[in-house]
């Protein structure tokens, strides 16, 4: 999988480069290349944002660094790109594991009041949320996007990690989860999951996946 992430911050995305992301990136499992907007800002003070048309608060990125990067960085249009934004659909597990199946991703990530229309229009095929919030910038939301992908790409999950039994592969949220010592605090390890009966572990942890699910989430169970 390639990934190009275009930003006014490429020095953001640096967090992918630990644990699982940076290990997996270090493999060569997929390939990510951040690129500068400013970079193809044709103004000479490298100027990539202006007031709104029609006023209003804050700034609004212009049109062609963006049209420009994005024209560099995807000539054939090879990739599905991606603007992050509180307006677009919001990212689900579902989406997720439909998104980890494209060869070659293009995010847009905003900053400001967002991005001018016109190239939202020109050249954006998909407006993506990770949630009913409104944040400084987009780069947050497309390292949640491109984490939650790289969890689907093969060989990135170690072969004792699994996507198929968490929270949102299955309709109900995960059970939760124990490790040594078996004692902390005066706290103890549900006597079930060191008996042995892989049988009544597996029917506590369904008790508690629906247990969890009907208190934190019950739209879920109406699916
Ligand atoms: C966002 C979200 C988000 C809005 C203005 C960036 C910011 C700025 N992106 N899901 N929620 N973006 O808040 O994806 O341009």
């Amino acid at each position: 999988m390639k990934i190009d992430v275009l930003t006014l911050f490429p020095e953001m995305l640096d967090a992918l480069n630990c644990s699982l992301t940076g290990k997996a990136r270090e493999k060569g499992l997929y390939l990510l290349q951040c690129h500068n907007i400013r970079d193809y800002s044709r103004d000479k003070h490298k100027k990539c944002d202006d007031a709104p048309f029609g006023g209003g608060a804050g700034m609004v990125m212009m049109p062609q660094p963006i049209h420009d990067a994005i024209c560099a960085v995807d000539p054939t249009h090879s990739a599905k790109r991606i603007y992050m934004s509180p307006r677009g659909r919001v990212l689900t597990q579902q989406l997720v594991k439909e998104l980890s199946q494209q060869q070659h991703l293009l995010i847009l990530c905003g900053h400001y009041e967002g991005v001018d229309q016109r190239v939202l229009d020109m050249d954006i095929d998909m407006e993506l949320s990770i949630g009913d919030y409104v944040l400084s910038g987009g780069e947050i939301p497309a390292m949640v996007l491109i984490d939650s992908i790289l969890r689907y790409v093969p060989d990135v999950l170690g072969n004792s990690q699994s996507t198929e039994d968490e929270s949102f592969s299955q309709p109900l949220l995960e059970y939760p989860q124990y490790t040594r010592p078996q004692n902390f605090c005066g706290l103890t390890v549900p006597e079930v999951l060191v008996s042995g009966d892989h049988a009544k572990v597996d029917q506590w942890r369904r008790e508690q996946s629906l247990e969890i699910t009907r208190k934190n989430r019950p739209d879920l169970l109406e699916k």
